[in-house]
């Protein structure tokens, strides 16, 4: 089966925090694409890989970039498929910074922006799944095994701190 999201992130120093994005999209069953692309970097390997993706299989980005961020921007500006924004805490400016630069896009072009760093990763994959998941029944009853399990386990921490509270 084709790679039906592609990671794009700007650096390979993004790769710790982006991780996390893999990893969550691979425990629903889905492998990602990752590339090293840079919008200010790499701008013309960037538009040949977001231009062929979509013949490829590719149907979600998620880009993820730091600093002045506009890798997501420029995929967005290049492809009419949903891009999914991850800000990253690599500069001094601790990612607001880049959260910044991708969430304020120009009416247009839209890219949907998740938290700074680890939490967004996470939720970057998230999100790609639910995208996918509007046409795929086995995806959406994962999604949904999925919210079961998270709200059991608060449930069990919920209880176990009770109990430690209590003695
Ligand atoms: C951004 O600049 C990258 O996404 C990375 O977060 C940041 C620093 O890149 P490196 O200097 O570590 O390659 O474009």
């Amino acid at each position: 089966m084709a790679n039906q999201v592609a990671i794009i992130m700007g650096s390979d120093s993004d790769w710790p925090v982006m991780e996390g994005c893999y990893k969550q999209l691979k425990e629903f069953g889905i492998n990602a694409l990752v590339e090293v692309l840079s919008a200010h970097r790499t701008p013309e390997l960037l538009a040949d890989f977001v231009r062929s993706a979509d013949q490829r299989g590719v149907r979600v980005f998620i880009a993820a970039a730091g600093m002045a961020a506009a890798l997501p921007g420029s995929v967005a500006a290049l492809t009419h498929l949903p891009v999914i924004g991850v800000p990253l805490s690599s500069g001094d400016l601790k990612g607001l910074d880049s959260l910044l630069s991708i969430v304020q896009m120009p009416p247009g072009v839209p890219v949907a922006t998740v938290a700074i760093g680890a939490a967004g990763a996470k939720n970057a994959a998230l999100l790609a799944v639910q995208i996918l998941a509007l046409s795929d029944p086995k995806l959406t009853e994962a999604l949904r095994k999925f919210k079961v399990d998270q709200a059991t386990a608060v449930e069990r921490k919920n209880k176990d701190l009770k109990e430690r509270i209590v003695g």
